[in-house]
């Protein structure tokens, strides 16, 4: 199996989480053409996002339909709970990273360079994620991973959580796990999974390189 990755990618790290954890050999592919929508790249995967997964003679795009494939095929161990409830529980989770928590964060890449940021923008999806995060501070439980067990939910929030740790400050927001006690909590335990260790050690390097032009 191979993983179209970059390693600054939260979405290719959920992933890379994912595959750690569960100890998959699966080899970490650079993307062809070295960017997304390159015609190479673009062949393997129409949606020109990273990442996609060549597995069994399919290649499959979204980071969570990957994380999904790969509970099923490799079951042990577990990333998903036994009960339908429970199952769901952690499904919010991950939706709710994906639809709602991930996407204003994101926004505001564009806006990274202070002389051509639009403030309008950066102010508005400030508030957005703001909301966000005082939404997963309730979600989450008073210990422990996001939903019991380690689970996908965990996996899907760690490496956004990275960004909005590490990026956040220089739009001038308050750190995100202030007055957030659960939220701080959890990203205290979540860090202490060695699969979580590894994919968030391998962003903080790459952001140390793209930082210092490397
Ligand atoms: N919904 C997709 C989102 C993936 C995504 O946005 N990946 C980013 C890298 S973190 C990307 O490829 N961006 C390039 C682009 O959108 O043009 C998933 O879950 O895999």
């Amino acid at each position: 199996m191979k993983l179209y990755n970059m390693n600054l990618s939260n979405f290719a790290t959920k992933c890379r989480i994912a595959i750690y954890d569960k100890g998959i050999n699966v080899e970490m592919a650079p993307v062809p053409g070295g960017d997304s929508h390159s015609p190479e790249y673009l062949k393997i995967n129409p949606f020109g996002k990273v990442p996609a997964l060549e597995a069994d003679g399919v290649t499959i795009a979204e980071s969570e339909v990957i994380n999904e494939y790969l509970e099923e095929k490799f079951p042990t161990p577990p990333l998903l709970p036994k009960s339908p409830e429970a199952r769901a529980r952690v499904r919010i989770m991950t939706r709710f990273h994906d639809l709602y928590l991930e996407p204003p964060i994101r926004a505001l890449f564009p806006q990274m360079n202070p002389k051509t940021r639009d403030n309008n923008v950066v102010n508005e999806k400030l508030t957005e994620i703001n909301n966000r995060l005082d939404q997963l501070d309730k979600m989450l439980p008073d210990s422990g991973f996001a939903c019991g067990d380690f689970t996908l939910a965990d996996c899907a929030l760690a490496p956004t959580m990275f960004f909005a740790v590490n990026l956040l400050g220089m739009f001038g927001a308050k750190p995100p796990l202030e007055g957030r006690a659960k939220l701080t909590k959890w990203w205290t335990h979540v860090q202490t999974r060695p699969s979580v260790k590894k994919g968030l050690g391998e962003m903080t390097e790459a952001l140390a390189a793209m930082r210092g032009g490397r």
